[in-house]
C-alpha cells in the first residue's frame, strides 16, 4: 500500500512545541510532508515574536500554553487534539530546524504496520551535523539511557525530540510532566506499560536560532537534573501501571 493510501486510512497529526521560533518555524513546516500528515498543531506558551503568526501562514492550528515548558506545550498541544479530533498517530517534531520532517514516515511506518507502539528517532544512530548535538546532551542522554537500561531493561540511544507514538497508546501513559523531563516521561513510562518502543536513525542538523534548553547552562543543569529525577521515579513503579 502506497504512502498516500496509508495516509488517507491512518490520521497522522504533527504537534510542534515552539518558544520564539520565528526564524525557524515556516523551514520545518514547508517539509512536513502532506498529505501523509493530516494537521500540523503548534504550542506556542509566550514567544513574544512572530512565532503564531508563521505557525498560521505556515498551515498550522496555533494553541497556547498557559504554562511555560516544553512538556507543557506538548500537553497543550495533546488536548487540543483530543478536543477536536484526535489522531491515529501523533509525532512530535522540535520548532528550531534541527530535526528533518521529511523523515517522518519512518517513524511513522513502523506503527502503522502494527510493529511499534512508539517509535524514537535516534539522533545517535542518525547522521549529524558537526555541533548539531552538544555534547552536555549527548552525555546527558548517555547516562539517562545506561540508567533505562539498568533499571527498566530497555534499550534506547536517545531521548530524541522527533518522535511518533500511537494515539491510544499514548492516552495510557498518563503523561504530566511540564517541562525537561517529558521525553524521558514517555520512554520510561512505555517501557513500564509494556509498549512496543523501537528507535529509528534521524538525521540532525545545527539548529536556526537561539537554543532555549541544552544550549545554556542553566536549561543544562535543569534539563538534566528533570530527566534524571524523571528515570528515577518511575523505577518502584514498574510492572504496575499508573501508581
Ligand atoms: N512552547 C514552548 N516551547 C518550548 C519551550 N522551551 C523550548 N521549547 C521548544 O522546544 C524545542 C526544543 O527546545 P530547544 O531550545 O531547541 O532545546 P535544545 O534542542 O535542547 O537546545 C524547540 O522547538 C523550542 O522552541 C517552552 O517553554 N515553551
Ligand atoms: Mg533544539
Amino acid at each position: 500500500m502506497s504512502k498516500a493510501n496509508v495516509a488517507n486510512v491512518a490520521k497522522i497529526d504533527v504537534v510542534i512545541p515552539a518558544l520564539n521560533e520565528e526564524a525557524s518555524l515556516a523551514l520545518v513546516l514547508a517539509d512536513v510532508p502532506h498529505p501523509f500528515v493530516r494537521r500540523v498543531v503548534v504550542a506556542d506558551n509566550g514567544s513574544v515574536d512572530g512565532t503564531a503568526r508563521v505557525a498560521r501562514e505556515g498551515g498550522a492550528e496555533v494553541v497556547t500554553a498557559p504554562r511555560r515548558g516544553y512538556g507543557s506545550a506538548c500537553l497543550a498541544g495533546l488536548a487540543h487534539l483530543r478536543r477536536t479530533g484526535p489522531p491515529d498517530v501523533v509525532v512530535f517534531v522540535d520548532a528550531d530546524y534541527s530535526d528533518h520532517p521529511e523523515e517522518l514516515p519512518s517513524l511513522v511506518t513502523p506503527i502503522l504496520a502494527g510493529e511499534a507502539d512508539l517509535v524514537i528517532g535516534s539522533r545517535v544512530l542518525g547522521r549529524r551535523e558537526r555541533g548539531a548535538l552538544l555534547p552536555q546532551a549527548r552525555a546527558g542522554n548517555l547516562v539517562a539511557c545506561l540508567l533505562i537500561r539498568l533499571f527498566y531493561g530497555h534499550r534506547f540511544t536517545d531521548l530524541g525530540p522527533f518522535r511518533a507514538i500511537r494515539w491510544d497508546a499514548l492516552e495510557r501513559l498518563g503523561m504530566a510532566d511540564p517541562d525537561f523531563g517529558w521525553t524521558a516521561e514517555m520512554q520510561v513510562k512505555a517501557v513500564r506499560e509494556g509498549l512496543k518502543a523501537t528507535e529509528v536513525p534521524v538525521s540532525y542538523r545545527r539548529r536556526v536560532g537561539v537554543s532555549k534548553i541544552t544550549g545554556t547552562v542553566s536549561g543544562t543543569l535543569r534539563a538534566g537534573y528533570k530527566i534524571l529525577w524523571t528515570v528515577a521515579r518511575h523505577i518502584g513503579h514498574i510492572g504496575r501501571t499508573h501508581p
